[in-house]
């Protein structure tokens, strides 16, 4: 496959800002105004975590994610995405709704590539007029080959806790991440000492909780054991261990979250909307009753084969009793 960045046309870079701290606090502020918990700016350099990321590819713990394989090279520069990335809007989104239910709690309600994309798209335009002429932004969420937990660890938004995910501090995992690439250079707000230091202390709680042991050593998942993967992205058929290991989910598992005492400020995020899906329901659903009901939910990403497989494991533990 060609690199993305033959595709991405080079257009000449802005002049620099007259106020590049400015214009970084106008981000942060836009940012917070559109909605966002925790926002921070990153000075776009080679990420620091990339030969982690090779590691984990090299033991086959991302399994038939073949895409993270694929466009891998692309994470170690920005210009990938976009030519003369100069800096980074890191954003982090609480996800709205919270309580028991067999789908986690990021994919419940509209789909949050869609809204974290679209209030990136309002920070753009207010930045827009305060911004030299020529400059150019790039809206990201979750899909562009980016290292997103890095990125918002670097930018000051949290760090990341023994379950790999990126805390923000007073309102825990429980967040989605999204970048405005720019080519303007904004001034970095302020960055931790050490973006890697660990904050858990003694705790292992997420570690032990993790239904089938995922995790490897802290911050090192094995995608193949992980219920999300299962769920989500794994294409092929169950083994019977791993069915076994489903206990009636079916999309994403946010058990090594729903321990982390980091998530018990849980004021800050009300009950949400319906958070079970009916694995009946799902196995009557034709392909295009899946599309009327999911199209523009996360549960899209499940496929309608991989969401009937997901139903058809948990009415077969039904069934068990
Ligand atoms: C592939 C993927 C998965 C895979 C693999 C997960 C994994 N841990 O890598 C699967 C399908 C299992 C998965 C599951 C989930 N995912 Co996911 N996933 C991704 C994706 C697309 C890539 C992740 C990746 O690059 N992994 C590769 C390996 C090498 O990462 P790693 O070993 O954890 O190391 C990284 C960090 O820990 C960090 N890091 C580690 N040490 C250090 C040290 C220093 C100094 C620094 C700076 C950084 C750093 O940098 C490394 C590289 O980024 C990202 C989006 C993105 N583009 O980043 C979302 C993302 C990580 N997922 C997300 C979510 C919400 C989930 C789930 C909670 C969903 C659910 N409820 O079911 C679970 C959580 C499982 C878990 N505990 O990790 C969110 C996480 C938000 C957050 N608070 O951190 C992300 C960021 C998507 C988004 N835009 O919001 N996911
Ligand atoms: S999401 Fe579930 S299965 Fe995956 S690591 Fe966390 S607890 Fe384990
Ligand atoms: S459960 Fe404990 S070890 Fe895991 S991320 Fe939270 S504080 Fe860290």
């Amino acid at each position: 496959m060609r690199p993305a960045a033959s595709r991405v046309p080079r257009q000449p870079p802005p002049p620099l800002p007259e106020d590049p701290a400015g214009l970084s606090r106008a981000a942060v502020e836009a940012a917070r105004a559109r909605g966002f918990a925790a926002a921070g700016v990153l000075a776009a350099s080679r990420p620091v975590s990339f030969e982690r990321y090779r590691a984990w590819l090299e033991q086959g713990f991302h399994g038939e994610m073949a895409y993270l394989e694929r466009d891998a090279a692309a994470r170690m520069r920005f210009d990938a995405i976009l030519p003369f990335t100069k800096s980074v809007l890191a954003v982090a989104r609480a996800i709205p709704g919270r309580g028991p239910g067999n789908v986690a709690q990021y994919a419940r309600g509209e789909d949050y590539h869609r809204v974290v994309r679209r209030h990136l798209k309002e920070v753009i335009e207010d930045l827009r007029p305060l911004a030299p002429p020529g400059s150019h932004f790039r809206v990201c969420v979750d899909t562009a080959p980016l290292l997103e937990r890095e990125i918002a660890a670097r930018a000051g938004l949290g760090f990341i806790g023994k379950n790999g995910l990126l805390i923000v501090p007073g309102l825990g995992s429980h967040v989605v991440l999204g970048e405005i690439l720019t080519d303007v250079a904004l001034a970095p707000t302020a960055a931790p000492a050490d973006p890697g230091a660990d904050r858990c202390g003694s705790c292992t709680a997420c570690l032990d909780a993790c239904p089938t042991q995922a995790f490897v050593l802290p911050r090192v998942l094995d995608a193949r054991k992980c219920l999300s993967y299962l769920t989500i992205e794994k294409h092929t058929p169950f083994t019977a261990a791993e069915e076994r290991a489903l206990g009636g989910r079916l999309f994403g598992c946010d058990d090594c979250q729903d321990v982390c005492p980091f998530n018990e400020a849980r004021g800050a995020r009300p009950m949400g909307p319906a958070a079970s899906i009916d694995p009946g329901e799902v196995l009557a659903l034709s392909e295009e009753g899946f599309r009327a009901r999911y199209f523009g939910s996360a549960v899209w990403r499940a496929t309608p084969a991989g969401l009937a497989r997901n139903a058809a494991a948990a009415l077969r533990r039904e069934a068990r009793g």
